[in-house]
């Protein structure tokens, strides 16, 4: 019997071992989400639940490489990008979105990691900021890279929304920022409309759980894995949210740190 393929979703990211993060991560959110996931790394991260001790950018012609080898002979009908690693690396990046014109493309701003390591330098952030935002479909800093990517400081839903203007100036078709650091979790969804800036927010309750290693990477990903799907903007917002919602109350701790989600929650044993 042959069954009908499933759609594929690329996902440009790190790679973290511990795979609460990053592209290993990424690919079981696809899979989550019944799709196929294919990913080209663009870093290397020595990283446990316990942090990130030390990474390295992967070459930008190898990055550039894999990405060609892969989008001919699978199609994606989304794109997920996170952590870039290097300006070299997000330049070439930039090239691939610019000459391949792929629908549906996600930004994840990865800046930092949630233990603190600096992932991306000055230089990459500008083309990050130049080239790839506006590039991208959508993109989905949290309160602290809407901050640093905007210049405006970032607290509250008044300052949230501040940060999404100044984020479509830049060239930013839709702008979640994910306020999951907020005492009540509110994401707040902006969209460009010529000239003017339309608002959605969507709140959210707080899961009780130490277990938050890549809720981040995750909702970005399922984001990306609902537009895949055909769901609205507004929708993939709402769908997104759930998902990590549920990845939260289904987690378990798994070493000695901050533990994953559970991104396959959805596969009871
Ligand atoms: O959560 C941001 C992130 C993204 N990608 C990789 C990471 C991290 C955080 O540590 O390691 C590869």
């Amino acid at each position: 019997m042959s069954h009908s393929p499933p759609q594929v979703v690329l996902t440009i990211a790190g790679f973290d071992p511990s795979s609460g993060a990053g592209a290993t991560a990424d690919l079981k959110t696809i899979a989550a989400h019944g799709l196929f996931g294919t990913a080209a790394l663009t870093a290397l991260t020595v990283q446990s639940t316990q942090g990130v001790s030390r990474w390295e950018p992967v070459e930008a012609s190898l990055v550039r490489e894999m990405l060609e080898s892969l989008v001919d002979d699978v199609p994606p009908v989304a794109v997920k990008i996170g952590m870039l690693g290097s300006a070299e690396v997000a330049r070439a990046v930039g090239d691939f979105l610019r000459f391949r014109r792929l629908k549906n493309v996600v930004l994840d701003p990865v800046l930092r990691s949630s233990s603190g390591t600096e992932l991306l330098d000055g230089e990459a952030l500008s083309i990050l900021r130049d080239d790839l935002v506006p590039l991208s479909d959508a993109i989905t800093p949290n309160l602290s890279e809407a901050s640093l990517l905007s210049g405006a400081e970032v607290k509250d839903l008044e300052s949230m929304k501040e940060a999404a203007r100044r984020l479509v100036d830049l060239g930013a078709r839709n702008v979640v920022i994910t306020g999951g650091h907020l005492q009540q979790p509110t994401d707040l969804l902006a969209q460009g409309d010529g000239g003017n800036v339309i608002f959605h927010s969507y709140p959210g309750e707080r899961v009780a759980t130490m277990n938050t290693h890549g809720t981040g990477c995750a909702f970005s990903t399922a984001l990306t894995c609902n537009l895949a799907l055909g769901a609205s903007v507004t929708d993939a917002v709402q769908n997104a949210k759930t998902y990590v919602a549920e990845a939260l109350r289904n987690s378990y701790a798994i070493g000695k740190g901050t533990g994953p989600i559970n991104h396959l929650y959805g596969w009871k044993k």
